[in-house]
């Protein structure tokens, strides 16, 4: 298997998951959207609205309302039911790659539309910043920038693809990052164009 290191410790496993696995993950994300439904986050205070959708498995889920900010919990903030359970193929990446004892808390499950994009941003709404973040890419291309601790540090671009995984480790986990853009119809994994992130994460 082909690893590459990026700055800041940041690991890249491009093409980690073949075609038929991706096929069996997209399968279980569905599975888990039918229960836990896609929600529009919004911005804290403002209340304007982020361009990605979201949804979440495992015990803990991130959420953002305009009246409580950024947040972890244990209910979907629409259904208030608890969130669906991560599936086994991601408790198994998570022991192979995370070198981390515990288990992952959070999945967060961000759906981009070919328009979508995200933001320069930190994550640091977790307490435990010793444990990585993985991140699994589904369906098309797009375009990720990640730099340094600062944001006005120098970044680096380049494209994910489906199927690729980058562990989040060491100092890259405090990174400054976002996607840029989606390159729409660069995949056919999804009925749609589109593209799917997972991220896995201990959250306490
Ligand atoms: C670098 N997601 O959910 S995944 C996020 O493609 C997020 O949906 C992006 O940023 C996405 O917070 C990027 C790669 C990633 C995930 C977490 C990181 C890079 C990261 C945490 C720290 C540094
Ligand atoms: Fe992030």
């Amino acid at each position: 298997m082909q690893m590459e290191d990026l700055p800041n410790e940041a690991k890249w496993m491009p093409q980690y998951f073949n075609q038929t696995e991706q096929e069996a993950l997209v399968e279980e994300i569905r599975e888990i959207a039918s229960k836990a439904p896609l929600f529009v986050p919004r911005m804290p205070r403002t209340g304007k609205p982020m361009s990605v959708r979201m949804t979440n498995c495992g015990p803990l889920g991130w959420v953002t309302t305009k009246e409580e900010g950024y947040r972890y919990q244990a209910m979907h903030p629409e259904t208030g039911e608890p969130w669906p359970d991560i599936p086994q193929r991601l408790l198994t990446l998570w022991e192979n790659f995370s070198n981390y004892s515990k288990p992952p808390q959070a999945c967060l499950v961000n759906f981009y539309e070919a328009s979508a994009k995200m933001g320069l941003h930190q994550d640091r709404d977790e307490e435990d910043f010793d444990a990585p973040v993985l991140s699994v890419s589904l369906g098309d291309t797009c375009l990720f920038r990640i730099g340094g601790e600062n944001r006005k540090d120098p970044t680096k671009s380049f494209k994910l693809q489906s199927g690729d995984v980058m562990l989040l480790t060491g100092k890259s986990r405090m990174a400054f990052h976002g996607v840029d853009r989606i390159y729409p119809g660069t995949s056919t994994l999804l009925k749609q164009d589109g593209r799917i992130n997972l991220t896995l994460r201990r959250v306490t």
